[in-house]
């Protein structure tokens, strides 16, 4: 049986929820980051770089990367489309992911961790600035991507939807303007309409199952 590490709010969600929507028979298992599980010996024997999400195998072997992880469900689960057929959207998908995962993400990470980018003190609101100006900009991208679509990709729901939501959520946690990226925001209502994402959002306690 597959087996989620993950974190409730974390990025794991983006791999909760493609595990959700490929209808896998999964185990959930709990990484409380605030309370630093992330860097404990057992956890490390899991994924020795400290984070989540990570997916152990039917074989014991881990996957980590949230990239890896929703393109394996795609790859494994094919019927399920999390990963387009035709190659070239395929890459294109891919493509999406890497972004979200090496530019979008890091982006917030500098705002919620800088002293992960910066040792100085004093150093540290400089890169957390940066960090919202980066995000926001991030955000206003994704608005942008999937104005007059249904999904990031086209009118195929892929991998890459479960991803995006991850990071509207995390606007709307510090307070960023959301609502007012009218295009992301009519998507995201068409991502709550869905079943499965609704139960991941729910297990999860997510902000984006609260009012306003
Ligand atoms: N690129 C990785 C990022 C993983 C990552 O940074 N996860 C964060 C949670 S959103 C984490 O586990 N942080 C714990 C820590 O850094 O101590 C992915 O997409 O899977």
């Amino acid at each position: 049986m597959l087996t989620l590490f993950y974190s409730p709010g974390a990025c794991s969600m983006a791999s909760h929820i493609g595990l959700e929507e490929c209808g896998a028979e999964f185990e959930l298992r709990p990484v409380a980051l605030a309370k630093g599980e992330q860097r404990s010996p057992e956890y490390l024997k899991i994924n020795p770089r400290g984070k989540v999400p990570a997916l152990r195998l039917d074989d014991g072997s881990v996957l980590t990367e949230n990239t890896a992880i929703l393109s394996y469900l795609g790859l494994r689960f094919p019927e399920k489309g999390l990963l387009p057929k035709d190659v070239a959207a395929q890459a294109r998908c891919i493509s999406m992911l890497a972004w979200l995962s090496n530019s979008v993400h890091p982006a917030f990470t500098h705002i919620f961790r800088p002293a992960n980018y910066c040792e100085d003190p004093a150093g540290q609101p400089g890169v957390k600035e940066t960090g919202k100006k980066n995000f926001w900009a991030a955000l206003q991208e994704v608005d942008g991507i999937v104005a007059g679509k249904t999904w990031m990709q086209g009118d195929q729901f892929t991998a890459c939807d479960p991803y995006a939501l991850v990071f509207y959520g995390w606007g709307k946690r510090i307070d960023l303007p959301v609502k007012e990226l009218a295009n992301y925001t009519a998507w995201k209502h068409r991502m709550l309409e869905r079943p499965a994402v609704r139960k991941v959002l729910e297990k999860e306690q997510n902000i984006l199952t609260k009012a306003a």
